[in-house]
Protein backbone atom coordinates (compact mmCIF):
# COMPACT_ATOMS: atom_id res chain seq x y z
CA UNK A 1 0.00 0.00 0.00
CA UNK A 2 1.19 3.63 -0.40
CA UNK A 3 1.77 4.68 2.75
CA UNK A 4 3.58 1.34 3.37
CA UNK A 5 0.94 1.21 6.54
CA UNK A 6 3.20 2.20 8.85
CA UNK A 7 2.57 5.57 7.25
CA UNK A 8 -0.94 5.98 8.52
CA UNK A 9 -0.52 4.48 11.94
CA UNK A 10 2.28 6.84 12.23
CA UNK A 11 -0.14 9.80 11.37
CA UNK A 12 -2.78 8.68 13.79
CA UNK A 13 -0.27 8.54 16.27
CA UNK A 14 0.73 12.14 15.42
CA UNK A 15 -2.78 12.62 15.76
CA UNK A 16 -2.91 11.47 19.29
CA UNK A 17 0.30 13.94 19.95
CA UNK A 18 -1.85 16.48 19.18
CA UNK A 19 -4.33 15.94 21.79
CA UNK A 20 -6.96 14.80 19.23
CA UNK A 21 -8.48 17.80 20.19
CA UNK A 22 -9.27 18.77 16.85
CA UNK A 23 -12.38 17.20 16.87
CA UNK A 24 -11.85 15.57 13.67
CA UNK A 25 -9.63 12.76 11.58
CA UNK A 26 -11.80 12.84 8.16
CA UNK A 27 -8.55 14.54 6.74
CA UNK A 28 -6.52 11.87 6.79
CA UNK A 29 -5.73 9.37 4.24
CA UNK A 30 -7.58 6.33 4.46
CA UNK A 31 -5.57 2.84 2.70
CA UNK A 32 -8.34 0.73 3.09
CA UNK A 33 -10.60 2.34 0.19
CA UNK A 34 -10.55 0.54 -2.70
CA UNK A 35 -11.80 1.48 -6.27
CA UNK A 36 -14.06 0.15 -8.11
CA UNK A 37 -13.09 -2.40 -10.76
CA UNK A 38 -14.62 -2.13 -14.31
CA UNK A 39 -14.70 0.49 -16.87
CA UNK A 40 -15.31 4.46 -15.23
CA UNK A 41 -18.48 6.33 -15.78
CA UNK A 42 -18.65 8.29 -18.34
CA UNK A 43 -17.34 11.67 -18.59
CA UNK A 44 -20.39 14.50 -17.87
CA UNK A 45 -19.69 17.66 -20.04
CA UNK A 46 -21.42 20.35 -17.96
CA UNK A 47 -21.86 23.40 -20.80
CA UNK A 48 -22.97 26.03 -18.53
CA UNK A 49 -19.47 26.05 -15.94
CA UNK A 50 -17.39 25.88 -19.93
CA UNK A 51 -19.16 28.51 -21.06
CA UNK A 52 -18.70 30.78 -17.69
CA UNK A 53 -14.99 30.17 -17.24
CA UNK A 54 -14.13 30.43 -20.48
CA UNK A 55 -15.90 34.13 -20.29
CA UNK A 56 -14.15 34.46 -17.36
CA UNK A 57 -10.74 33.89 -18.55
CA UNK A 58 -10.83 35.52 -21.72
CA UNK A 59 -12.20 39.09 -19.29
CA UNK A 60 -9.04 38.50 -17.38
CA UNK A 61 -7.18 38.52 -20.77
CA UNK A 62 -8.74 41.80 -21.42
CA UNK A 63 -7.82 42.94 -17.98
CA UNK A 64 -4.17 42.09 -18.42
CA UNK A 65 -4.39 43.61 -21.40
CA UNK A 66 -5.95 47.35 -19.59
CA UNK A 67 -2.99 47.43 -17.16
CA UNK A 68 -1.07 50.12 -18.75
CA UNK A 69 -3.96 51.97 -18.68
CA UNK A 70 -5.12 51.63 -14.91
CA UNK A 71 -3.95 54.13 -12.16
CA UNK A 72 -1.30 52.92 -9.84
CA UNK A 73 -3.75 53.15 -6.77
CA UNK A 74 -6.04 50.45 -8.85
CA UNK A 75 -3.85 47.77 -9.15
CA UNK A 76 -2.63 48.44 -5.30
CA UNK A 77 -6.04 47.90 -4.73
CA UNK A 78 -6.38 44.86 -7.04
CA UNK A 79 -3.11 43.37 -5.10
CA UNK A 80 -4.74 44.11 -1.60
CA UNK A 81 -8.26 42.22 -3.14
CA UNK A 82 -5.85 39.61 -4.40
CA UNK A 83 -4.44 39.14 -1.03
CA UNK A 84 -7.53 39.32 1.29
CA UNK A 85 -9.47 36.89 -0.81
CA UNK A 86 -6.76 34.34 -0.98
CA UNK A 87 -6.87 34.40 3.14
CA UNK A 88 -10.22 33.92 3.05
CA UNK A 89 -9.00 30.33 1.31
CA UNK A 90 -5.97 29.84 2.82
CA UNK A 91 -6.23 30.54 6.69
CA UNK A 92 -9.73 30.26 6.61
CA UNK A 93 -11.57 27.65 4.24
CA UNK A 94 -8.42 25.39 4.36
CA UNK A 95 -6.35 26.01 7.75
CA UNK A 96 -9.61 26.13 10.09
CA UNK A 97 -12.15 25.26 8.49
CA UNK A 98 -10.76 22.01 6.40
CA UNK A 99 -8.87 20.85 8.61
CA UNK A 100 -9.05 22.35 11.98
CA UNK A 101 -5.37 23.31 12.61
CA UNK A 102 -5.98 26.32 14.91
CA UNK A 103 -9.01 28.05 16.26
CA UNK A 104 -10.20 31.34 15.72
CA UNK A 105 -12.29 33.72 18.13
CA UNK A 106 -15.46 35.17 16.24
CA UNK A 107 -14.37 37.97 14.71
CA UNK A 108 -11.76 36.65 12.93
CA UNK A 109 -14.15 33.90 11.41
CA UNK A 110 -16.56 36.56 10.19
CA UNK A 111 -13.35 38.74 8.94
CA UNK A 112 -12.05 35.33 7.09
CA UNK A 113 -15.98 34.69 5.67
CA UNK A 114 -16.31 37.78 4.22
CA UNK A 115 -12.80 37.58 2.52
CA UNK A 116 -13.99 33.81 1.40
CA UNK A 117 -17.04 35.21 -0.34
CA UNK A 118 -14.55 37.35 -2.27
CA UNK A 119 -12.44 34.39 -3.27
CA UNK A 120 -15.49 32.88 -4.65
CA UNK A 121 -14.70 29.39 -4.71
CA UNK A 122 -17.79 27.60 -3.23
CA UNK A 123 -18.87 28.25 0.17
CA UNK A 124 -16.60 27.16 3.05
CA UNK A 125 -18.71 24.18 4.13
CA UNK A 126 -18.71 22.70 0.09
CA UNK A 127 -14.90 23.56 0.16
CA UNK A 128 -14.05 22.01 2.75
CA UNK A 129 -16.09 18.99 2.20
CA UNK A 130 -14.50 18.63 -0.87
CA UNK A 131 -11.04 19.39 0.62
CA UNK A 132 -11.73 16.82 3.44
CA UNK A 133 -12.27 14.15 0.77
CA UNK A 134 -9.38 14.91 -1.41
CA UNK A 135 -7.24 14.27 1.87
CA UNK A 136 -8.87 11.31 2.76
CA UNK A 137 -9.29 9.52 -0.98
CA UNK A 138 -6.43 11.14 -2.35
CA UNK A 139 -5.48 10.35 -6.05
CA UNK A 140 -8.49 8.06 -6.12
CA UNK A 141 -12.08 8.16 -8.15
CA UNK A 142 -13.38 9.72 -4.63
CA UNK A 143 -10.72 12.63 -4.82
CA UNK A 144 -13.12 15.25 -6.79
CA UNK A 145 -9.36 16.76 -8.26
CA UNK A 146 -8.09 13.16 -8.68
CA UNK A 147 -4.58 14.09 -9.85
CA UNK A 148 -4.61 10.65 -11.83
CA UNK A 149 -6.45 12.00 -14.20
CA UNK A 150 -3.47 14.62 -15.63
CA UNK A 151 -2.74 18.40 -15.17
CA UNK A 152 -6.05 19.76 -16.77
CA UNK A 153 -8.27 17.47 -14.98
CA UNK A 154 -7.10 18.36 -11.30
CA UNK A 155 -6.74 22.34 -12.07
CA UNK A 156 -9.83 22.89 -13.62
CA UNK A 157 -11.06 20.15 -15.05
CA UNK A 158 -13.09 18.40 -12.67
CA UNK A 159 -15.08 21.52 -11.76
CA UNK A 160 -16.76 21.62 -15.59
CA UNK A 161 -17.93 17.78 -15.57
CA UNK A 162 -19.86 15.99 -12.86
CA UNK A 163 -18.26 14.18 -10.17
CA UNK A 164 -17.56 10.69 -10.06
CA UNK A 165 -20.19 8.97 -8.17
CA UNK A 166 -17.27 8.05 -5.21
CA UNK A 167 -16.46 11.31 -4.57
CA UNK A 168 -20.46 11.76 -3.25
CA UNK A 169 -20.77 8.71 -1.67
CA UNK A 170 -17.57 8.97 0.30
CA UNK A 171 -18.23 12.36 1.02
CA UNK A 172 -21.76 12.17 2.29
CA UNK A 173 -20.18 9.73 5.00
CA UNK A 174 -17.84 12.17 6.00
CA UNK A 175 -18.24 13.94 9.73
CA UNK A 176 -19.00 17.37 8.78
CA UNK A 177 -20.55 18.25 12.24
CA UNK A 178 -17.99 20.52 13.31
CA UNK A 179 -19.07 22.63 10.01
CA UNK A 180 -22.78 22.69 10.83
CA UNK A 181 -22.25 23.69 14.38
CA UNK A 182 -20.51 26.91 12.76
CA UNK A 183 -22.63 29.19 13.09
CA UNK A 184 -20.17 31.41 10.47
CA UNK A 185 -20.28 28.74 8.39
CA UNK A 186 -23.62 28.35 8.13
CA UNK A 187 -24.55 31.83 7.66
CA UNK A 188 -22.33 32.45 4.86
CA UNK A 189 -23.52 29.21 3.30
CA UNK A 190 -27.01 30.25 3.51
CA UNK A 191 -26.52 33.74 2.04
CA UNK A 192 -23.74 32.79 -0.64
CA UNK A 193 -24.89 33.81 -3.67
CA UNK A 194 -25.47 37.84 -2.36
CA UNK A 195 -22.29 37.84 -0.45
CA UNK A 196 -20.24 36.56 -4.09
CA UNK A 197 -21.59 39.27 -5.61
CA UNK A 198 -21.39 42.12 -3.37
CA UNK A 199 -17.52 40.75 -2.49
CA UNK A 200 -16.44 39.47 -5.54
CA UNK A 201 -17.96 41.70 -8.16
CA UNK A 202 -19.15 44.83 -6.42
CA UNK A 203 -16.99 45.91 -3.77
CA UNK A 204 -13.79 45.43 -5.59
CA UNK A 205 -15.21 47.53 -8.65
CA UNK A 206 -17.20 50.58 -6.69
CA UNK A 207 -13.98 51.27 -4.47
CA UNK A 208 -11.61 52.28 -7.15
CA UNK A 209 -14.84 53.68 -9.26
CA UNK A 210 -15.81 56.02 -6.17
CA UNK A 211 -12.57 57.20 -4.43
CA UNK A 212 -9.90 57.41 -7.07
CA UNK A 213 -12.26 58.01 -10.14
CA UNK A 214 -11.22 55.09 -11.99
CA UNK A 215 -13.22 53.99 -14.95
CA UNK A 216 -15.56 51.72 -14.69
CA UNK A 217 -14.11 49.39 -17.23
CA UNK A 218 -10.62 49.22 -15.24
CA UNK A 219 -12.23 48.97 -11.96
CA UNK A 220 -14.31 45.80 -13.32
CA UNK A 221 -11.90 44.28 -15.07
CA UNK A 222 -8.58 44.55 -13.17
CA UNK A 223 -9.72 44.17 -9.10
CA UNK A 224 -12.60 42.14 -9.87
CA UNK A 225 -12.44 39.67 -13.01
CA UNK A 226 -8.50 39.48 -12.99
CA UNK A 227 -7.97 39.37 -9.58
CA UNK A 228 -10.67 36.55 -9.46
CA UNK A 229 -8.85 34.70 -12.05
CA UNK A 230 -5.47 34.50 -10.77
CA UNK A 231 -6.65 33.59 -7.38
CA UNK A 232 -8.77 30.45 -8.85
CA UNK A 233 -5.59 29.55 -10.81
CA UNK A 234 -2.93 30.24 -7.55
CA UNK A 235 -5.55 27.67 -5.92
CA UNK A 236 -5.57 25.26 -8.57
CA UNK A 237 -2.17 25.03 -8.77
CA UNK A 238 -1.66 23.41 -5.47
CA UNK A 239 -4.38 20.92 -6.93
CA UNK A 240 -2.32 20.12 -10.42
CA UNK A 241 1.37 21.30 -10.41
CA UNK A 242 1.80 20.81 -6.35
CA UNK A 243 0.67 17.09 -7.06
CA UNK A 244 2.97 16.59 -10.22
CA UNK A 245 6.73 18.90 -9.87
CA UNK A 246 8.72 19.13 -6.53
CA UNK A 247 10.29 17.30 -4.43
CA UNK A 248 9.15 14.41 -1.70
CA UNK A 249 11.11 14.97 1.76
CA UNK A 250 8.46 13.44 4.26
CA UNK A 251 6.72 10.93 2.04
CA UNK A 252 8.09 9.43 -1.58
CA UNK A 253 4.99 7.77 -1.83
CA UNK A 254 2.48 9.99 -2.77
CA UNK A 255 2.04 12.19 -5.30
CA UNK A 256 2.09 15.87 -3.42
CA UNK A 257 5.06 17.45 -3.74
CA UNK A 258 7.22 20.59 -2.37
CA UNK A 259 6.52 23.13 -5.47
CA UNK A 260 8.18 26.89 -4.69
CA UNK A 261 6.49 28.29 -7.46
CA UNK A 262 3.28 27.40 -6.41
CA UNK A 263 4.15 28.25 -2.79
CA UNK A 264 5.07 31.34 -4.03
CA UNK A 265 1.50 32.17 -5.64
CA UNK A 266 -0.23 30.57 -3.31
CA UNK A 267 0.69 32.94 0.11
CA UNK A 268 2.44 29.26 1.64
CA UNK A 269 0.23 26.46 0.43
CA UNK A 270 3.04 24.63 -2.34
CA UNK A 271 4.57 22.44 0.42
CA UNK A 272 2.12 19.86 -0.54
CA UNK A 273 4.20 16.88 0.48
CA UNK A 274 4.86 17.90 4.07
CA UNK A 275 0.81 18.99 3.52
CA UNK A 276 -0.31 15.60 3.11
CA UNK A 277 1.60 14.60 5.31
CA UNK A 278 0.84 16.36 8.40
CA UNK A 279 -2.68 17.55 6.96
CA UNK A 280 -2.96 19.06 10.40
CA UNK A 281 -0.20 21.66 10.69
CA UNK A 282 -1.51 25.45 11.55
CA UNK A 283 1.66 25.88 9.01
CA UNK A 284 1.43 23.79 6.15
CA UNK A 285 5.13 24.01 6.01
CA UNK A 286 7.85 22.73 8.74
CA UNK A 287 9.63 26.63 7.76
CA UNK A 288 7.74 28.94 9.71
CA UNK A 289 7.38 32.21 7.96
CA UNK A 290 9.98 31.17 5.17
CA UNK A 291 7.48 31.82 1.96
CA UNK A 292 4.31 31.60 4.32
CA UNK A 293 2.07 34.94 4.52
CA UNK A 294 -0.86 33.27 5.65
CA UNK A 295 1.16 31.09 8.71
CA UNK A 296 2.49 35.19 9.26
CA UNK A 297 -0.92 35.93 9.37
CA UNK A 298 -2.26 33.14 11.67
CA UNK A 299 0.68 34.26 14.01
CA UNK A 300 -0.35 38.01 13.79
CA UNK A 301 -4.10 37.28 14.68
CA UNK A 302 -3.02 35.11 17.89
CA UNK A 303 -0.72 37.94 18.63
CA UNK A 304 -3.63 40.13 18.65
CA UNK A 305 -5.42 37.35 20.84
CA UNK A 306 -7.55 36.64 18.09
CA UNK A 307 -6.72 32.76 17.28
CA UNK A 308 -5.12 30.40 19.44
CA UNK A 309 -4.45 26.82 19.81
CA UNK A 310 -1.72 26.45 16.77
CA UNK A 311 -1.39 22.70 16.00
CA UNK A 312 2.17 22.40 15.00
CA UNK A 313 4.06 18.88 14.44
CA UNK A 314 7.87 18.35 16.83
CA UNK A 315 10.97 18.47 14.77
CA UNK A 316 11.87 15.19 16.04
CA UNK A 317 8.61 13.57 14.66
CA UNK A 318 9.28 15.70 11.25
CA UNK A 319 13.08 14.29 11.24
CA UNK A 320 11.72 10.53 11.80
CA UNK A 321 9.35 10.90 9.08
CA UNK A 322 11.78 12.05 6.70
CA UNK A 323 14.43 9.50 7.33
CA UNK A 324 11.89 7.10 7.21
CA UNK A 325 9.91 7.90 4.21
CA UNK A 326 11.49 10.94 2.80
CA UNK A 327 12.89 10.88 -1.08
CA UNK A 328 16.68 12.81 0.61
CA UNK A 329 15.95 15.75 -1.11
CA UNK A 330 16.22 17.26 2.54
CA UNK A 331 19.63 15.98 3.58
CA UNK A 332 22.43 17.67 4.23
C1 LIG B 1 -13.29 26.45 -7.02
C2 LIG B 1 -12.94 25.51 -5.93
O1 LIG B 1 -12.48 26.99 -7.70
C3 LIG B 1 -11.44 25.38 -5.81
C4 LIG B 1 -11.09 24.41 -4.72
C5 LIG B 1 -9.63 24.12 -4.74
C6 LIG B 1 -9.17 23.29 -3.63
C7 LIG B 1 -7.68 23.48 -3.47
C8 LIG B 1 -7.10 22.72 -2.37
C9 LIG B 1 -5.62 22.94 -2.28
C10 LIG B 1 -5.08 23.10 -0.91
C11 LIG B 1 -5.27 24.45 -0.35
C12 LIG B 1 -4.48 25.50 -0.98
C13 LIG B 1 -5.20 26.82 -1.06
C14 LIG B 1 -4.36 27.81 -1.87
C15 LIG B 1 -5.02 29.12 -2.07
C16 LIG B 1 -4.14 30.08 -2.76
C17 LIG B 1 -4.75 31.40 -2.92
C18 LIG B 1 -3.80 32.42 -3.71
N1 LIG B 1 -19.38 15.07 -0.48
O2 LIG B 1 -21.61 19.51 -6.72
P1 LIG B 1 -22.76 18.80 -7.34
C19 LIG B 1 -23.44 16.22 -3.31
S1 LIG B 1 -14.96 26.78 -7.25
C20 LIG B 1 -20.69 14.83 -0.26
O3 LIG B 1 -23.74 19.60 -8.11
P2 LIG B 1 -22.23 17.39 -9.79
C21 LIG B 1 -24.06 17.62 -3.25
O4 LIG B 1 -24.28 18.02 -1.93
C22 LIG B 1 -15.03 27.92 -8.57
N2 LIG B 1 -21.64 15.19 -1.10
O5 LIG B 1 -22.18 17.58 -8.22
C23 LIG B 1 -25.31 17.41 -4.02
O6 LIG B 1 -26.23 16.75 -3.17
P3 LIG B 1 -27.73 17.28 -2.97
C24 LIG B 1 -16.40 28.44 -8.79
C25 LIG B 1 -21.27 15.80 -2.22
O7 LIG B 1 -23.64 17.39 -10.27
C26 LIG B 1 -24.93 16.39 -5.11
O8 LIG B 1 -23.81 15.71 -4.56
N3 LIG B 1 -17.43 27.44 -8.81
C27 LIG B 1 -19.94 16.06 -2.52
O9 LIG B 1 -21.41 16.22 -10.09
C28 LIG B 1 -24.54 17.04 -6.43
O10 LIG B 1 -23.51 18.00 -6.20
C29 LIG B 1 -17.67 26.62 -9.86
O11 LIG B 1 -16.98 26.67 -10.85
C30 LIG B 1 -18.96 15.67 -1.60
N4 LIG B 1 -17.67 15.90 -1.80
O12 LIG B 1 -21.56 18.72 -10.37
C31 LIG B 1 -18.83 25.66 -9.73
N5 LIG B 1 -19.88 16.70 -3.71
O13 LIG B 1 -28.30 17.25 -4.38
C32 LIG B 1 -18.35 24.41 -9.26
C33 LIG B 1 -21.14 16.82 -4.13
O14 LIG B 1 -28.32 16.29 -2.04
N6 LIG B 1 -19.31 23.34 -9.09
N7 LIG B 1 -21.98 16.29 -3.23
O15 LIG B 1 -27.59 18.65 -2.44
C34 LIG B 1 -20.24 22.79 -9.91
O16 LIG B 1 -20.77 23.40 -10.82
C35 LIG B 1 -20.57 21.35 -9.65
O17 LIG B 1 -20.19 21.01 -8.34
C36 LIG B 1 -19.86 20.41 -10.67
C37 LIG B 1 -20.18 18.94 -10.28
C38 LIG B 1 -20.35 20.65 -12.07
C39 LIG B 1 -18.35 20.56 -10.59
ZN1 LIG C 1 -3.55 18.01 -2.36
ZN1 LIG D 1 -5.40 20.51 2.91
Amino acid sequence: TRNGGAGMEKALSNQEDLGGDRGMTDDIFDESYCEKEGPKPARRYVWRNIILMSLLHLGALYGLWLIPAAKPATLVWGSLCFLLSALGITAGAHRIWSHRSYKASLPLRIFLAIANSMAFQNDIYEWARDHRVHHKFSETDADPHNATRGFFFSHVGWLLVRKHPDVIEKGRKLDLSDLKADKVVMFQRRFYKLSVVVMCFLFPTLVPWCFWGESLRNSFFLPAILRYVLVLNATWLVNSAAHMFGNRPYDRNINPRENRLVTFGALGEGFHNYHHTFPYDYSTSEFGWHYNFTTAFIDLMCLLGLASDRKKVSKETILARKTRTGDGSHNG
